[in-house]
Order: structure tokens, then C-alpha cells, then sequence
């Protein structure tokens, strides 16, 4: 249901580290994503991807930052989003904590903080872990967003150093009752309707 959840298409131009930092508002470098606040790093080569060869760090250069997506939902419907998780490793030992929400127009009704904790791991080694999250929507058209709540600031880098994020998904989750009427009572119904 998204677009372009793994990162890998978009219009960066890399720095010698390989990456770029971002700027809100920003809504043409990484296809089919909007940073709205803040900074975001679109890391390239500068460390291991959870998926493909691209992915984020939600603390670009000295600000958190928030990027976010709209795509088509149907009201009542529950979704279920997948997302791989992880920390820039280039400060640590910390906890890095990122909020994934959901809002229907200018409405945030949903938000969930998953926090991540930054301890051995390199840029080579990222130790990505998937975490998931349900909300229902509430509208024909929901946003998905990603803020950094990390709370390291650098004396002189700020908060530079976020929740790093890569292969985002989401699919509407079917519910038991729904499915057992499409699959027994429609089937059913068409079944008395050819005998009569
Ligand atoms: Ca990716």
C-alpha cells in the first residue's frame, strides 16, 4: 500500500560518507515520502541497509526529524505496519526512541513510540529488528509518519544521531467475520439463488 517503503528510489546526492542530510519541508529527494520537520539523514553506503541498499536516519543534521506518507485506507479497516528498526551506532551506549503515528487530515488519532537500544552495534552491523504496529483507520485517506524522540544532543552536532528506519509496510488486516462471510455466506447465497 505504500510507496516506496525500502527507500531505495528517490534523488539523493551523496556526500563523500554516503549519505545526504534532508531538510523539511522536503518532498521530492526520497520518492513518495514528505519530511515535514527537521532533519533526516537518507543513508546510502554510509551503513548497512536493512533492506535493498538504502534506508534512514530520522535525526539528519542537528534537528529530529519527522517524514511521512499518505496512501488509501478504508475507514474501520485495521492495518498492520512493519517497519525495520535500528540506531545510528555513531553515539552510544544510549536508547533511541522513534514514534510511528497515523493521522487522518490534520488529526493525529493513533501513535505508537518504539524505543531501540544502541550497544555494540557498527555501521557494517546494524542489528536491524522488525517491529510492528495495528491502527484502524479512521478515514478514505491516512497518513503514516515517523518523528525521532531521541534525546541525545551533541555539544556539537545536536541532535544528529536518530532511530534509523528502513523497509516500512502496510497491509489492511482481514477481519475473521468478514472473511467468514465473504468466503461462506456470498458462496451461500449464490448457491440457493442458481437452485431456485
Ligand atoms: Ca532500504
Amino acid at each position: 500500500m505504500l510507496s516506496n517503503g525500502s527507500f531505495e528510489l528517490g534523488n539523493p546526492t551523496w556526500n563523500s560518507y554516503g549519505f545526504q542530510s534532508l531538510f523539511a519541508p522536503d518532498n521530492f529527494t526520497i520518492t513518495g515520502w514528505a519530511i515535514s520537520a527537521g532533519s533526516v539523514d537518507y543513508i546510502g553506503t554510509y551503513w548497512q541497509a536493512a533492506h535493498g541498499r538504502r534506508s534512514l536516519d530520522l535525526a539528519g543534521l542537528y534537528y529530529n526529524g519527522t517524514i511521512f506518507q499518505s496512501f488509501p485506507t478504508v475507514p474501520g479497516v485495521p492495518y498492520l505496519v512493519s517497519f525495520a528498526l535500528a540506531g545510528n551506532p555513531d553515539v552510544q551506549p544510549r536508547t533511541t526512541t522513534v514514534r510511528v503515528w497515523v493521522s487522518a487530515g490534520s488529526s493525529t488519532f493513533d501513535w505508537a513510540d518504539f524505543s531501540y537500544v544502541v550497544n555494540g552495534q557498527t555501521r557494517s552491523n546494524m542489528g536491524w529488528t522488525y517491529v510492528s504496529w495495528i491502527f484502524t483507520a479512521q478515514s478514505p485517506l491516512t497518513t503514516l509518519g515517523f518523528t525521532s524522540l531521541d534525546t541525545y544532543n551533541d555539544p556539537q552536532w545536536g541532535y544528529s544521531f536518530g532511530p534509523a528506519l528502513d523497509d516500512v509496510s502496510v497491509t489492511a488486516i482481514p477481519e475473521p467475520a468478514t472473511l467468514a462471510l465473504l468466503g461462506l455466506g456470498l458462496v451461500a447465497i449464490g448457491f440457493l439463488r442458481r437452485q431456485s
